[in-house]
Order: C-alpha cells, then structure tokens, then sequence
C-alpha cells in the first residue's frame, strides 16, 4: 500500500514533481487511453509519438529503480479515459493516495478537480517545475495590467535568468529583441539544413501498427514516421541544430519556402512540451554558442525570445485567463472552417503547401502557422473554436496551454488584444515577400480585384472594413485604415463582392 504516482503522456521528465519523496511501496501509473487521442481528432504522427515517448520513458524509469504500472491502449480492460485508469490503479494497488504533476490542459485540471471525492482517496496536484514561471508567479507579474505584452515579460525573465544579460544587468548587443533582424527573405539559392531523423524501433513500430488501427481515419499520416522518441534523441536533435541551423535561425525565422518545411527551426517544440528537453538547457546552450562566436546574436537572441519570452508568456496568459479566455470572440467570428483545411483540396498554393506538410508531418512552423493558415482563418471571420480543434489536433507539440494563447490571441485576435497589441492581418503581398509560394500559384499576389486576383487580398480589405468599428481606434491599425480610406469606394465594393462570393464558396457563410 502506497502512493499511486501518476505520469501524463506529457510529462516525460525523470524529475516531475509527481516523483518526489518517492518512498518504497509506490507505483508510478502510466495509462495510454483513447480519450486522449480522440477528444480532437489528434494526427496519427501526434499520437505515434505520444504513445511511443510514453512506452520510452516507461522503461527508462522501470530501468532506474521506480517501480511502474503502464497501461497499454489495447490492454483487455483499458477503460478508454484517465480518470477510468487512475480509479482502476488505485483499486489494483490498494493505493492510499494519488500524486499528479498539474496537467496542460484546463478540461484535465477540472475534471482532476473531482477525482478525490470519486475516488475516495485523496489527490495531491503538484506544481510544474518545468516550466520558468509558475502560474501564481505570473499572476503576480499579471496584477493591475489591463492589457499585457509579452515584451515586457520577456525583459522580467531575462533579468530573472540572467541569459544574454552583461554583468552590469544590460541586455547583451546594446538591446533587448533584435527582432526587426528575423525578417529576411530565404534568398532562392540558399541551402538550408535537414533535421535529424530517426528510424523508428521495435517499439515505434508496434504502435505505428496500432495507431493506424486505431486512429488511422484522423487526419494525417503516421509514416514515414523519424521523430525523436527518447530524451538521449532529443537531446541529438537538438545538438544537430546549434550546429547546422542556429546560425541562421535569426535571419530567417519568418521564411517561408515550399516543399522545405523545417528551414531553421528547431523543431524541437514536440520534445519540450512532452518533457524530453529542457527549456533552461537549451537557452543556456544557445547562449555558449553566441559566447563562443558560433552564432550571432540575433539568433541567440531570437531562440531564446521563443522560449522565455513568447513559450512561458503564452503559458501564463492561459492559467490565468481560463475557463472564460476561450469562451471570448471579440471580432464576433461566427463563420465555418472551410473544409480544406481537413482536406488540403485548394488551389491557393500557400494553403495547400501548409497544410500538405501538416498532413504529412504533423509539424508547421510559426510563421505558416500564423501568417498562412490563421491568417485566413481571421480574414474569413471563422469561429475560434474550430479553427482552436484544427490547430490542437493536427501538431504534434499541440497542447492546449500553448496551442490556445496562440491561435485564439494571436493569429485569431479573439481575445480583442489581451495578449498582441494588434490583429496579424496580412494581405497576400505579405506572403509573396516571406515566400516562393506565389511564383507557381495561379493567383497574382499583385491583384486585388477580379479574375486571378489573390483572395488573400480581396479578403484582407473587406475584413478591414468589415471590422472597422472594433480596429480603427487602434494606433497600430492607424496605417492600414489609412490605406483603405485611399481606395476608391466602387474598387472596396467590388473587392467586398468578391469576398463574399469566395466565403459562400468556401462554406464559411450558409
Ligand atoms: P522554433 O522556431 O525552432 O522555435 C524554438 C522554440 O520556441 C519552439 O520549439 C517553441 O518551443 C518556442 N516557440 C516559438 N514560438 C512560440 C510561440 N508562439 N509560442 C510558444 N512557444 C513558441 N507551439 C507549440 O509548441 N504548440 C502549439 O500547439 C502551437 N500552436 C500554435 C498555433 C498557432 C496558430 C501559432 C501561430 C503558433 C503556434 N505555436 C505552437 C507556436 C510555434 O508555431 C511553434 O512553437 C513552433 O512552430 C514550433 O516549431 P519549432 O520547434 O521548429 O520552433
Ligand atoms: C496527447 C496524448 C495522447 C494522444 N495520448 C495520451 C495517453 O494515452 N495517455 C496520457 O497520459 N496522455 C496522452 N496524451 C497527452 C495528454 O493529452 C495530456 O497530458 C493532456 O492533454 C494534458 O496536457
Ligand atoms: Fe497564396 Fe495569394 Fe500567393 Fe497564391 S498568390 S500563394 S493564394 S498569397
């Protein structure tokens, strides 16, 4: 009779809080259920890499000394749920309590909010010491801000972790984001790295077989299937991109190329929210390679932002925001996600080379994610919560604490500015500068009107005017709003048209 130690499929970390005092007679419960993987329709890629993470750190931790129950999905009795699993451990072991590490997800923590009373055990929930501000830290910083700006977190958390900080605490470089530095266009000739892939192993492929059982109708494919799955690979992803991307992650953060979905970027969002990397690691590893002159410091500067700044910032505005954060819709977007985004059936290049990739990868990175396929999600006026379920199933590092903050504040604006000071709104020129997408697409980036016209555009000034009431009063939409008072009113017109046309098309309005 002892504790029952319960582990989530993303807190795949030796050191969860859920461990400590660890005393003989203990289990540690680690429960593959179908509810996890179906609340969304996660991707097939997304759930391979959870399950087969989970099996990993099973035997690592069976391996060093903890005593561990894991449950598998196809196991006879599996009750389908996480709740059903941890009642079913706590019978199967007669255990006198329940520890848990605070989960990611608000549905989780209020369902583990009734768990005593069902169970008739107690539950003690333990803070999350893997990330660098805890919930109630951020709240404090929180008090008395009516609107908050990640810059302004971003300044705390470096001051607080020392990184990139000269020993008279000022920022290194002269100054604090050298974010005007990360906007680069990919030139067309340049060579950009591959992340390091993985065969998968024994084990990746038994749940590869029940994944595509399972779940092999989700959107998405499982294979080829090369993500990293214990935390030593993790750990090697992460090493191959100090050494053959970090250098160029600065200037080109926000490129965009297609049939190269990777670039720069680390692609290592997937290990961190599971709990194989460490953020603080990682950040001090960026920053000896910058100390050392291997990076410059706008890469250093920019990786670290990410996770710091924008990482932990999203993570607190979701604690702190949640139930009634995603519940907000302060443009009063009511139309339905078109059904491309499940299918990838469309002829605007951009859309159809980001969401081909998720298809086969499960992976986007940022600029894709907000400037191509949420940025329409936006121009149409689709309702949070669908667009909230896409981005949540189809990532594989989609979590609700990081994928929410993100979808719902930044690319979709629906909490009216709480977390971004404006609207990412961008017409298809946007695109065309970032990317090559525009060259083979058969819309002209350069129209806005009529036949052949990019619908980035005709979209992009019919929600201006569209939502004028609610943006016009901002400074930072100042600019635009000048720029549509310019148009003639018969060209707006036309281009409303036009839009309208297209969303009745698409299915976002009946
Ligand atoms: P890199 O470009 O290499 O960046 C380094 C790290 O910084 C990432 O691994 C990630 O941990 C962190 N990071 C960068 N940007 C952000 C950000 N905006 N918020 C939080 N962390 C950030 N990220 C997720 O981890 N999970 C999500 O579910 C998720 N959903 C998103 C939805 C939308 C609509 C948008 C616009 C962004 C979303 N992001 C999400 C943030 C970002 O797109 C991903 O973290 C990034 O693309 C992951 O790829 P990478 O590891 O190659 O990142
Ligand atoms: C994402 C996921 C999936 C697909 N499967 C499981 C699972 O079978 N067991 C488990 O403990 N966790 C899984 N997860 C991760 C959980 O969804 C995650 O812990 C919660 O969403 C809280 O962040
Ligand atoms: Fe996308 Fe418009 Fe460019 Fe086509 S022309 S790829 S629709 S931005």
């Amino acid at each position: 009779m002892g504790a029952l130690r319960l582990v989530l499929g993303d807190q795949l970390d030796p050191g969860l809080s859920a461990l400590d005092a660890w005393a003989p007679g203990d289990v540690v419960l680690m429960a593959e259920v179908a509810a996890e993987a179906t609340y969304v329709p996660h991707h097939p890629k997304k759930i391979a890499f959870v399950l087969s993470a989970m099996r990993h750190h099973a035997a690592a931790l069976a391996a060093a000394g903890f005593a561990v129950d894991h449950v598998r999905l196809d196991d006879p009795g599996n009750s389908g749920s996480l709740r059903g699993e941890v009642a079913r451990a706590v019978r199967r072991h007669g255990a006198h309590r329940v520890i848990a590490t605070e989960p990611g997800e608000w549905r989780l923590a209020a369902d583990m909010a009734g768990w005593a009373e069902r169970l008739g055990v107690p539950v003690e929930v333990r803070p999350d010491r893997r990330f660098l501000c805890s919930q109630e830290e951020f709240a404090r910083w929180a008090e008395g801000r009516r609107q908050f700006r990640m810059e302004h977190f971003y300044r705390t958390m470096r001051r607080r972790t020392g990184l990139l900080m000269t020993p008279t605490g000022e920022p290194e470089g002269g100054t604090w984001n050298f974010d005007a530095d990360n906007r680069k266009p990919l030139p067309r000739d340049a060579a950009a790295p591959e992340p390091l892939r993985f065969a998968p192993d024994r084990e990746t492929w038994a749940v590869l077989a029940l994944v595509s059982r399972r779940f092999g109708s989700h959107f998405g494919d499982a294979e080829p299937f090369w993500f990293a799955v214990t935390r030593g690979d993790a750990e090697r992803v992460f090493a191959h991109f100090l050494a053959t991307a970090l250098p160029r992650f600065g200037d080109h953060q926000d490129a965009m190329r297609a049939g190269a979905p990777t670039l720069f970027h680390s692609v290592c969002s997937l290990y961190l929210n599971v709990g194989l990397l460490d953020p603080l690691a990682m950040c001090r590893a960026v920053e000896a390679e910058w100390r050392a002159g291997r990076a410059p410091i706008n890469a250093a500067e920019g990786f670290i932002r990410q996770i710091i700044g924008w990482r932990e910032y999203m993570r607190g505005v979701y604690w702190l925001g949640m139930p009634d954060y995603a519940a907000s819709n302060a443009l009063e977007a009511e139309g339905r996600l078109p059904a491309l985004y499940w299918t990838g059936d469309t002829d605007l290049r951009c859309l159809a080379e980001c969401i081909g990739q998720t298809r086969r990868e499960a992976y986007a990175h940022h600029i894709q994610r907000l400037m191509v396929t949420g940025n329409f999600a936006l121009l149409l006026g689709v309702e949070p919560r669908a667009v909230e379920e896409w981005y949540l199933a189809v990532y594989a590092d989609a979590f609700e604490w990081v994928e929410l903050p993100n979808t719902h504040g930044m690319a979709l604006f629906a909490d009216g500015g709480r977390l971004a000071s404006k609207p990412y709104a961008a017409s298809g020129r946007y695109i065309d500068r970032m990317s090559d997408y525009c060259g083979a697409c058969r819309y002209d980036p350069g129209r806005a009107e009529g036949e052949g016209a990019c619908p980035f555009n005709f979209l992009y000034w019919d929600f201006l005017a569209r939502q004028r009431a609610r943006l016009a009063g901002n400074p930072r939409m100042a600019m635009p709003y000048r720029n549509l008072d310019r148009l003639a009113p018969g060209r707006l017109a036309t281009m409303r048209r036009q839009a309208a046309d297209f969303r009745r098309r698409l299915g976002v309005e009946p």
